[in-house]
């Protein structure tokens, strides 16, 4: 009758990560790591101290008051102790001002989405209006409109907790959905020639911003995507009320219960328009770009968090005579999903690589052509394997992983937003498709061939074999399917799952070969044999 169950323990989410520490030291020039080394170290602290925190308090939300007790309406809203925790770290930190730091060089997003990988687990998603912000500054920074530039940009960009602003991404309307076009919210000049906004907007995250890009359609602009033109708000008068914002209600979702997602309507809100007075879908497809990277890095956190998690579980927890990790069936398991997340973690790396070699002009039209088409591979990819990460791990834990004071369940939960979130796994899987357009698959064959090569005589036979074979069919099927768009939409979400197994499995063929070359260091050959050995074509014919 005295048998209690161990509870898990978090290992440094920096110091005992194998898979990040590999890929930092191949990759992120030694003074450069050395440079952010205390950072990535204080990240890992937080994260350790609020897990800590997570299994001794009670979960709390945001709170919304429309009224206060005199009659005025003020739409307040409380944020819960991670999200007033959040602007000093996140400045200090520089987990949005790292990404556009030119000193940093092609490794300023490498070295950022590390930081974003170490936070967003322990963040509450405080992670979600930071990739908001992150997506607007590299959507003004080549803005037009200089004035805003350089009134808005400083803030995004401050390493000082005072002057930081947050900015959120308002796109969603009730119409529109994924299909923005069918945005209804208006644009017109007053008298005084300033822009006013009027409509709904229905999935405002995070309403405490300071700023938002908004999409409207201009009087007199045609119906669809076109028609719609970029606005930036500044959500409160300079006296602190609303720009003409009423906050309906907070929404009530299955996950990310601490981040204050809203329905807002807009009369007559003061806005400045970012660049032309159309285009507006293409203005903002830069914000998507960094988001959904964003996404496949919180659904990374997230998987590492479920594995830390499990694997110490299995250590600790003993069945049938010996502890879990001894059990020759969960241990295969346990390797499976480590095998697919770090797989995942060099895809994800590679695309931030990648946007930092565009950005900082070390990469040339090669890498521009491959961050383009990798973009929706990570996120559908990536997102998805998050939600069946995080369900292993629940059931790992067997009923305490279902009960709520476990802190299991709340991983799933909040795992299921990515795919959703910044555009579902069908939107991924037709952008990718909208960027195979202008490209084929040759930069990707040639990206393949180019990994593959670099692990020559490390990785074995058959995972070459299964490597090329698959990324040979993806080439087939699109060339077969060039001329039927109903084929190719209706088979886009496998090609893409198909390309993204191939691309991460090449990628980490090359990380094992370098670790096992240069590091004496054959741990990420197992997990590579196990990934190819999965299975990475998904591709079905139906007839
Ligand atoms: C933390 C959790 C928060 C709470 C929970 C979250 C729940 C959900 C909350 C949300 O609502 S998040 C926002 C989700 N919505 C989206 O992400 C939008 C999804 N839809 C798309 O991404 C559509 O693909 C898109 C709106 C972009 C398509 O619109 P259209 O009207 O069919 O546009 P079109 O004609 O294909 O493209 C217009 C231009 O944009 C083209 O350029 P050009 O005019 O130069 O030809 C495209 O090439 C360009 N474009 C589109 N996507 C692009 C892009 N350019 C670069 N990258 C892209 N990804």
């Amino acid at each position: 009758m005295n048998f209690v169950q161990p509870a898990p323990q978090l290992a440094d989410p920096y110091r005992d990560d194998r898979v990040l520490q590999s890929w930092l030291a191949r990759v992120l020039p030694e003074a450069q790591r050395r440079a952010a080394e205390p950072d990535f170290m204080a990240l890992a602290d937080y994260a350790q101290q609020a897990y800590a925190r997570q299994a001794t308090s009670v979960p709390s939300e945001p709170v919304l008051t429309h009224w206060d007790v005199w009659g005025h309406r003020v739409d307040r809203i409380e944020l819960t102790e991670t999200w007033r925790e959040g602007p000093a770290i996140a400045a200090k930190r520089g987990l949005v001002a790292d990404g556009h730091d030119r000193s940093l060089g092609g490794y300023a997003r490498v070295q950022q989405f590390a930081k974003v990988y170490l936070y967003h687990a322990a963040s509450a998603f405080y992670s979600c209006p930071l990739a908001m912000t992150d997506g607007v500054a590299t959507a003004l920074r080549d803005a037009s409109n200089a004035e805003l530039r350089a009134r808005i940009l400083p803030h995004l960009l401050s390493r000082d907790p005072a002057a930081f602003w947050i900015s959120g991404q308002w796109m969603t309307e009730n119409a529109g959905g994924s299909d923005v076009g069918m945005s209804e919210t208006a644009a017109r000049r007053d008298a005084s020639g300033t822009w006013r906004l009027d409509g709904r907007k229905w999935f405002t995250s995070a309403i405490n911003a300071e700023v938002a890009l908004a999409l409207a359609r201009p009087e007199g602009n045609p119906a669809g995507s076109d028609g719609l033109a970029l606005f930036c708000i500044e959500t409160r008068n300079a006296d602190g009320s609303w720009n003409g914002i009423s906050v309906d209600r907070l929404k009530d979702k299955l996950g990310t219960r601490e981040l204050p997602t809203a329905e807002i309507h807009l009369h007559d809100t003061v806005a400045a328009l970012v660049g032309d007075t159309a285009h507006g879908v293409r203005a903002i497809a830069p914000v998507l770009q960094v988001t959904r990277l964003w996404n496949a890095f919180g659904s990374l956190s997230t998987m590492a968090r479920c594995l830390a998690l499990a694997r110490d579980y299995a250590r600790r927890r003993k069945a049938f005579g010996k502890p879990l990790i001894e059990q020759p069936l969960f241990a295969d398991s346990l390797a499976g999903w480590e095998a697919e997340f770090e797989a995942a973690f060099h895809l994800a790396m590679e695309v931030a690589l990648l946007l930092g070699r565009v950005e900082s002009g070390v990469g040339g039209e090669r890498d521009a052509t491959l961050h383009r088409l990798l973009t929706p591979l990570a996120k559908l990819w990536i997102c998805k394997l998050g939600v069946r990460i995080a369900s292993e791990t629940v059931e790992a834990f067997g009923g305490i992983g279902y009960l709520e004071d476990s802190g299991i369940p709340l991983l799933l939960r909040d795992a299921q937003v990515f795919p959703i979130w910044e555009g579902a796994s069908n939107v991924q899987a037709l952008d990718f498709l909208r960027a195979l357009d202008k490209t084929g698959m040759e930069p990707l064959v040639d990206a393949v061939d180019t990994w593959t090569e670099a692990a020559d005589g490390v990785v074995s036979d058959d995972d070459a074999e299964a490597i090329h074979g698959a990324i040979r069919h993806a080439d087939i099927w699109l060339r077969d399917h060039a001329r039927n768009a109903t084929a190719l939409q209706a088979g886009a979400l496998r090609l893409g799952i198909t390309c993204a197994h191939t691309l991460a499995a090449a990628l980490l063929a090359r990380h094992a070969a370098w670790a096992q070359r240069k590091q004496s260091d054959a741990s990420s050959a197992a997990p590579l044999r196990r990934f190819c050995a999965h299975g990475l074509d998904r591709i079905i014919e139906i007839s």
